[in-house]
């Protein structure tokens, strides 16, 4: 019943099963998993497609030859297991060419190698039907607050966002972007940190209806946020284009845990705010699996990111659909049917009519301020559906 499949539209970086669990202390402790591999696996456990950085793909520096060859072969296996690549990215943190940012940097010839870079990024993802372009700002940042004014590197962003965008319209391509927020790590502070700094970012844009937000469950926890309301803001602005799912255990260094392996009352009411709000775009791990683990263990990760994807939406229509829940959700939400009209117009918008009937009506403050709302009992429902018991 919770098995993935296709039309679930779960999607993995390369980059997240091939995580080969380096970290600061220590050194990989798994092979190198080829792309054909992973394409290979992914589909026979039910996922829909990949995403790619360019160099997961085309590994840095290869010559036009050798990117042919693995093009060619990468093309085949999403054939043969009937694979898609919904989005696809650049790395612009990996080499130490933008050890201090790429499109932010200081230097204007790394600055200029990163357009050149995602440039020729874009012509790859959209090659392989990438349709859905991200932006995660790895090392635009600082550690020095000296180093940079924080009002250019706005400015230098907004250059590279509105140029690229021209390349893509130029090009004819049938691409958006989708902009990744993190508040630090791997610089001990990033530009554009939160869902609500980048969304602030994309209205001051040249083609603001092109680029949306990829937002991360680690990223907003990293920040001490609530994901669920973010996404909330970024379903309501229309521009939720992409997501990362996968897991946080508090304010930390970015851990990528298996989705819905900690923050479980969070996550549920997540699937239930995707699933309700009709939002239709890849449902995409970002994660991978602990360092302790073997290729089966890589496997046994993705398997469970969907399974329990799957198993929190039968959670979510349950608890929508249990009548104790609504009879409940109905009384909360229902008051003087007067009030409720006058709310009902101020919502389709002002009128001195309006405003003079809101100045006259007469409120029952003491009795309104002694209401009790049944949140306890509602809240209770919800934990035994996700417990299990209901
Ligand atoms: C990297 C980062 C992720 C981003 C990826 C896209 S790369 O793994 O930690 O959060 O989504 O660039
Ligand atoms: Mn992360
Ligand atoms: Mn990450
Ligand atoms: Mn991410």
């Amino acid at each position: 019943q919770y098995a993935p499949k296709k039309e679930d539209r779960f999607t993995f970086g390369l980059w997240t099963v091939a995580n080969q669990g380096r970290d600061p202390f220590g050194d990989v402790v798994r092979p190198p998993l080829n792309p054909v591999r992973s394409v290979q696996k992914l589909s026979e456990l039910g996922a829909w497609g990949v995403n790619f950085h360019d160099n997961d793909l085309v590994p840095f520096g290869s010559s036009p030859a050798e990117k042919d060859r693995i093009v060619r072969d990468f093309k085949q296996a999403l054939n043969d297991y009937g694979m898609v690549v919904p989005m696809a990215t650049t790395n612009l943190f990996f080499h130490p060419i933008f050890k201090d940012g790429a499109f932010t940097a200081v230097d204007p010839s790394v600055r200029a190698y990163a357009l050149q870079k995602t440039m020729r990024a874009i012509d790859l993802g959209v090659e392989l039907g990438a349709k859905t372009y991200v932006f995660w700002g790895g090392r635009e940042g600082v550690d020095s607050e000296a180093s940079k004014n924080p009002m250019e590197a706005v400015k230098r962003m907004r250059d590279a966002i509105n140029f690229l965008s021209e390349y893509v319209l130029d090009n004819g391509y049938d691409l958006r972007f989708a902009l990744e927020p993190k508040p630090n790590e791997p610089r001990s502070d990033t530009y554009f940190p939160t869902i609500g700094h980048a969304l602030a970012f994309i209205y001051t844009l040249d083609h603001p209806e092109m680029v949306g937000l990829n937002p991360e469950v680690a990223h907003e926890h990293m920040a001490g946020l609530n994901f669920v309301h973010g996404i909330g803001q970024a379903l309501e602005a229309g521009k939720l284009f992409h997501i990362d799912l996968n897991d946080q255990k508090g304010p930390r260094y970015d851990q990528d845990l298996r989705f819905g392996s900690e923050n479980i009352k969070s996550m549920f009411f997540l699937v239930r705010l995707l699933e309700n709000a009709g939002y239709t775009g890849p449902l995409h791990f970002d994660a991978h699996a602990y360092r302790t683990e073997d290729e089966q263990g890589v496997w046994d990760f993705a398997l469970g990111c969907m399974r329990t994807y799957n198993i929190l939406k039968a959670k979510a229509q349950r608890f929508d659909a249990d009548p104790e829940v609504q009879a409940l959700l109905h009384t909360i939400n229902t008051g003087d049917s007067a009030h409720q009209s006058l709310v009902d117009q101020v919502r389709q918008g002002y009128s001195k009519d309006l405003a003079r009937q809101l100045s006259e009506t007469n409120f029952d403050v003491e009795t309104l301020g002694k209401r009790g709302y049944q949140y306890e009992k509602l809240d209770q429902l919800a934990v035994e559906h996700i417990l299990g018991t209901r």
